[in-house]
């Protein structure tokens, strides 16, 4: 069977684009594995919930497993294709560390930041919180800046899935906080680049054929 990947049939506009079964699309297309994508609906995920115990996506299923969690997810498929992590051990050690970097170290202050910026945006308690949530962001983006160096990907010369992860979540910085890191910014535009980012983008917006919920009141 091909894998299976959960995606949503329809969110508003300014998701779309970043929901995170992305992720685990571009590893796919990277491993140049073909998928299909089970579409779900933002209300009606009750029997979704038994392979997803949040309602998120993503969630997947191959001939071995069935998960959740687009980290373990991306770890599962770089364990099985060289064109995502090294074959040796010191390599594969490396590759998990920068996925535990990307969805700990730099995701945690990166989503409190669009908490600010766009869950919440406009809320009073926002403004209070923002010095203390941009500085630990920027503290964090100085740093892996400094790591990265003049490298290509976070590995060196070659790209890994911990490159997917890491640039998913700096998608989310604004554009004007990441130009002060003209190296991530350049890294993030290299990763981007790729046509395995690009098929997987493409293959996400072209699933987003439903409607939005009955009586929806959110943004479109
Ligand atoms: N840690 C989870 C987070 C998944 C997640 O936040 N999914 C979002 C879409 S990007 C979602 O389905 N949100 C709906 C909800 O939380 O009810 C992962 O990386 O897979």
């Amino acid at each position: 069977m091909n894998a299976l990947v959960s995606a949503y049939a329809w969110v508003p506009g300014i998701a779309r684009g970043h929901v995170r079964d992305l992720r685990v699309r571009w590893a796919l297309e990277e491993a140049d594995m073909p998928y299909e994508a089970e579409l779900i609906r933002l209300d009606d995920k009750t029997a979704y919930r038994a392979k997803q115990p949040f309602g998120q996506v993503p969630a997947y299923v191959d001939d071995e497993v069935e998960m959740f969690e687009s980290g373990a997810i991306v770890l599962h498929l770089a364990e099985r294709h060289e064109a995502l992590m090294p074959r040796d051990a010191a390599g594969r050690a490396r590759v998990q560390t920068w996925i535990f970097c990307a969805l700990n170290t730099m995701e945690t202050p990166i989503a409190m930041l669009a908490e600010l910026n766009i869950f919440c945006a406009g809320q009073a308690w926002t403004e209070e919180a923002r010095p203390r949530v941009e500085g630990w962001v920027r503290m964090r983006l100085g740093e892996l800046e400094t790591r990265l160096g003049d490298k290509a990907y976070l590995d060196g010369d070659a790209f890994t899935a911990g490159d997917i992860l890491m640039a998913d979540v700096l998608r989310m910085i604004p554009e004007p906080m990441l130009a002060e890191y003209p190296k991530l910014a350049a890294y993030l535009a290299r990763c981007l680049a790729r046509p395995g980012f690009k098929k997987a983008l493409d293959a996400q917006m072209a699933d987003f054929t439903g409607s939005p919920p009955a009586g929806w009141t959110g943004p479109q």
